[in-house]
């Protein structure tokens, strides 16, 4: 059996179905390993795609996902990839080739230190020197990117062991771990804490959002009755249609939910990953901060928790609940604020200025994506609107990247979705700059036949950055672009595009797109004059008078 064989088999063994990529020639012996096997190659048009549609299967199905390129510039590519999954704590394995470890017969043609490359990129970095120890670094590689904190690992075959005959050797398989279940002596405290507590909050942050999670969270959320508001990226981990859903922290102060974080006088922060961007700034003043999580908290300037929680957080937060239920009088002591910040961030929702409002573009965007649909966005202005105003009903079914926050990753992100998951309507949503920096994958999109639809907020701008510039009291200036015409673009790839001409258009033909199948393109221009007028203006006055009071 050759190298290249028995890692194909060990990530048989793992369970791989796919794997994402652009193979070069170093990785021949693999790709004819593949072609034997069960595990289908996807060719994407550019690694970094390859890279996040792997990353995004392993955020979806905790279980790694796999990509594959040759040595040098593709493997370079895999880096913002890397840093994607690593930040976001998404299981990944890649693997990449490289010229032959045992003798130079091309010298230093494409030889880039890779190994070292990665090591600050995941969480382990290695390369394979024997076919001996291939089916135990596969393992590991595979317990590492799986084990919280999840994340990227990398592994390089060079082609000589990838071509290397050796026995049929044994794989090592997998067996379930179970995580340790926090310590009661840390649950009694913790209990202790929130009993005492006159105004309790909790907050769900991104390793809420963690698959299968989703039924204890919102069991242990309804037992004590607290209200609760997430982060970006722990949205949708309990519905947000429930009763005690107190809104997301898009900004890190100053919105309509951090009425509710200013009050409260405790925080009962489950899963939160200080990779996001803040969801609140803790200080020496303000609520005590209760993390509980897989792991320990991070210690940061603007979160340094008073107390902890750590085990596994599915059975630990159960075992808290046996202590809570029905003891907590103040339980729903914020409950009363709901309404009001829930109104204020519905605001304007069906306006019909011509171009849309983002509040409408949310809002349509929710008419026409049922509760399991999956919204997967890129990153550009208009993440923070669909963060705050788009209410999820269904745990991660707003794939959004608070933590690296990349461009380029919304439309690899939604076709990974749209493989996975072909019974549920995907829409990726990008601005015109993110959009072109993965558009060629639209390619792979309609090679794989995916039903997908791409919605593309124009505004012929770096809008985010501009409305920064804009709100740092800068002239206006490098921002802008020109754009390719969207709907003959799509055309031009066998999709379809669509262009959105007047307000009510953009539902009817988003319904429509995703009626049809197959891929679609709809262009919708922006105004983001509402960024400055409400993100700035409106909750800047707010505070104001708040604080006049
Ligand atoms: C790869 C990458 N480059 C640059 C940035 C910095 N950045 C964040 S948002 C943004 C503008 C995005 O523009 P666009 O995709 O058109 O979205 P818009 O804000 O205009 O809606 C930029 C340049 C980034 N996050 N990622
Ligand atoms: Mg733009």
């Amino acid at each position: 059996m050759k190298g290249a064989e028995l890692l194909v088999s060990a990530l048989e063994s793992e369970g791989v179905e796919r794997i994402f990529g652009v193979p070069g020639e170093e990785n021949l012996d693999v790709v004819e390993s593949l072609r034997r096997s069960k595990i289908e190659l996807i060719l994407t048009r550019h690694e970094q795609a390859a890279a996040f549609m792997a990353a995004t299967h392993g955020r979806l199905t905790g279980k790694p996902g796999v990509c594959l390129t040759t040595l040098g510039p593709g493997a370079l590519n895999l880096t913002t990839g890397a840093a994607y999954a690593l930040l976001g704590a998404m299981p990944m394995v890649m693997i990449t080739g490289q010229k032959g470890i045992l003798s130079r017969k091309q010298a230093r043609f494409q030889v880039v230190d890779i190994v070292s490359t990665m090591v600050p990129l995941t969480k382990m970095a290695q390369q394979i020197v024997s076919l001996a120890t291939i089916p135990s670094i596969v393992r590991e590689a595979f317990r590492i990117a799986q084990q919280e904190r999840p994340g990227p690992v990398h592994l390089e075959l060079p082609e000589d062991i990838a071509a290397e005959e050796g026995p049929d050797l044994p794989l090592v398989k997998a067996h379930p771990i179970e995580l340790p279940i926090a310590h009661p002596a840390a649950l009694d405290r913790a209990a202790g804490m929130i009993r005492r507590a006159a105004r309790p909050l909790i907050m769900l942050g991104a390793a809420a959002s963690r698959p299968h999670l989703a039924d204890a969270l919102s069991e242990f959320v309804h037992r004590v009755g607290i209200p609760f508001f997430n982060t970006q990226m722990g949205k949708g981990a309990v519905t947000g249609q429930s009763r005690l859903y107190m809104g997301t922290a898009a900004l890190s102060a100053r919105d309509y939910v951090h009425e509710a974080v200013d009050r409260a006088d405790l925080i009962i922060a489950i899963g939160h990953d200080t990779v996001e961007k803040p969801p609140f700034l803790m200080g020496p003043e303000g609520p005590a901060v209760l993390h509980i999580g897989y792991l320990p908290a991070t210690v940061e300037e603007i979160f340094f928790p008073h107390a902890e929680v750590v085990g596994d957080v599915g059975p630990s937060l159960a075992l808290l609940a046996d202590r809570l239920e029905g003891t907590l009088p103040n339980a729903s002591a914020l409950l009363p604020l709901r309404d009001r910040i829930l109104a204020h961030v519905a605001d304007r929702a069906t306006e019909s200025r011509f171009p849309l409002t983002p509040q409408r573009i949310v809002n349509d965007v929710r008419q026409v994506v049922p509760e399991d649909g999956i919204v997967c966005l890129d990153n550009g202005m208009y993440k923070i609107w669909f963060a705050r105003n788009y209410r999820t009903c269904v745990p991660n079914t707003l794939l959004l990247d608070n933590a690296l926050a990349t461009m380029g990753a919304g439309l690899p992100s939604a076709m990974m979705a749209a493989l996975h998951y072909p019974q549920r309507r995907v829409l990726a949503v990008c601005g015109d700059g993110g959009f072109l920096m993965n558009s060629q994958e639209m390619e792979t999109a309609v090679r794989l036949r995916l039903n997908l639809v791409v919605l593309i907020l124009q505004d012929n701008a770096l809008g985010m950055i501009r409305w920064k510039q804009a709100s740092d009291g800068f002239p206006d200036y490098g921002m802008t672009f020109g754009n390719p015409d969207f709907v003959a673009y799509a055309n031009a790839y066998g999709a379809k595009g669509w262009r959105v001409e007047s307000a009510d258009g953009l539902a009817p033909a988003l319904e429509e797109a995703f009626q049809e199948g197959g891929l679609h393109v709809v262009s919708v221009p922006v105004d983001y004059s509402e960024n400055m007028r409400v993100l700035v203006d409106e909750l800047q006055s707010r505070t104001s008078a708040q604080e006049g009071k």
